[in-house]
């Protein structure tokens, strides 16, 4: 053990036994045990969603809301009860704005077609910032095209962070959204939300936050965050993938048109006029991704039943960690070090294309990221094709991050 995990040690959070109910985390790849550092693009799930979702499979399948049968029955109830789970692990009001969808990607398309799209006007001005995902930019240039508003950029620094003042002084008469993330995927900064929130709302600003990476990371409370809209995946939460969830204040989503038409969202069809059903169904068309929700509340069950306190000291502690061995190698650049960061580290190698490096670290048995991170303009702002990305979870240990940085002193010897 070195200084920085003796210094840690104190820290009563139990990695072992939280490993160990994560069956993946035990296998081989390439002879070396697995070192799964790319939880931000997909985290690993514990045996007990594994489980949740076996057991449905096996016992409880049917279509849910419309069987009197007992398994339709059974499955709704499942179903259905992952929704108050959410209820809780998010403090919404009611189950009425908990949203089932695909996952945060879709969640925001749904915000921007079905909220934005009937009342942006054009010359209205949506407001995003410098570091957002793909999925938190391309909906809004969509929306903007077709109603005639304009997307507006907010700056970073050089950290890769970004700053209320520099958001707020963008905001005038004109806005009418701001989307922005919670937590950067590309350079891990937390941006200041609750803050950028109030300022938004005082102008009468609608919000949404984009929480795929910060919702397995720190406590989210919608309420005190005061968020319109927060939206979030399974997937990225220990959670199954195909899944994911729009909270919407109740008030906001009473008022906005379902977004796709179908079987669930309706209460009466005739050819001459359908009636929609009420929240949440208005805007879960279709059979829905059962099995998968059923797994993101056993995710959610699991996530309660640890230590989140401990478990996000832990990150931070990694974070720390990978940090300190990081920068102690040379021509290593470290991209994005804001002040407050999640526990991931994106980095470039002089003379180590990104890919290259990804692919010498997998013979290690090391899983990290390599590639634009779905944050072309960050990459643009960086000048930097690509980065390498290491992304923590509670399950991560100080020696795979040991191992990490022994990894990339082979792929520099290797190529430099
Ligand atoms: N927003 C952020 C901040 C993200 O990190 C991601 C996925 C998304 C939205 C989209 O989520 P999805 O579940 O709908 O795909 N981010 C990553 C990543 O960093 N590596 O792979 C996927």
């Amino acid at each position: 053990m070195n200084n920085i995990a003796l210094a840690h040690s104190d820290l009563s959070f139990d990695v072992d036994a939280a490993r160990r109910q994560f069956p993946i985390l035990g296998r081989m790849v390439h002879g070396k045990p697995l070192a799964y550092l790319d939880n931000g693009a997909s985290a690993q799930r514990p045996q007990s969603v594994i489980d949740a979702v076996d057991e449905y499979e096996r016992r409880h399948h049917a279509n849910i809301h419309r069987g009197v049968h007992t398994l339709s029955q059974e499955a709704t109830a499942l179903y259905e009860g992952a929704r108050d789970r959410l209820v809780r692990f998010i403090h919404a009001r009611s189950r009425n704005e908990i949203i089932f969808v695909r996952g945060t990607t879709e969640a925001i398309n749904l915000v921007a077609q079905s909220y934005a799209r009937p009342s942006l006007q054009p010359g209205d001005e949506v407001l995003i910032t410098h570091l957002e995902h793909h999925a938190n930019i391309v909906p809004w240039q969509m929306v903007c095209e077709q109603t005639g508003a304009k997307l507006v950029v907010a700056p970073m620094d050089a950290q890769g962070e970004v700053h209320l003042d520099a958001v707020v002084a963008l905001m005038n008469p004109r806005t009418k959204i701001l989307a922005c993330a919670h937590v950067s995927n590309a350079l891990g900064t937390v941006l200041p939300v609750r803050r950028l929130v109030a300022a938004a709302k005082a102008r009468g600003i609608v919000t949404l936050i984009d929480g795929a990476q910060a919702i397995s990371h720190m406590p989210v409370d919608v309420q005190d965050l005061g968020c319109d809209f927060y939206a979030f995946s399974s997937h990225k939460m220990y959670g199954p993938t195909g899944v994911g969830v729009l909270y919407g204040r109740e008030q906001l989503l009473e008022r906005m048109p379902p977004w796709q038409g179908g079987g669930e969202m309706i209460l009466a069809v005739t050819f001459a006029k359908t009636t929609y059903n009420a929240l949440p169904n208005k805007f879960e068309a279709g059979t829905p991704n059962i099995s998968g929700g059923i797994g993101l509340g056993a995710a959610v069950d699991f996530l309660s039943g640890l230590d989140l306190g401990q478990a996000h000291a832990h990150e931070s502690a990694l974070l720390g960690h990978a940090t300190a061995v990081l920068t102690r190698i040379p021509g290593l650049r470290i991209i994005g070090t804001a002040a407050n960061k999640a526990s991931l580290v994106s980095f470039a190698v002089a003379g180590v294309h990104p890919h290259d490096l990804g692919t010498i670290l997998d013979e290690d048995g090391i899983a990290v990221r390599t590639g634009h991170h779905c944050a072309m303009p960050v990459m643009d702002f960086f000048k930097l094709p690509a980065t390498a990305r290491a992304s923590f979870a509670f399950y991560n240990t100080f020696d795979e991050i040991d191992r990490l940085g022994a990894g990339i002193e082979r792929a520099r010897k290797l190529f430099v």
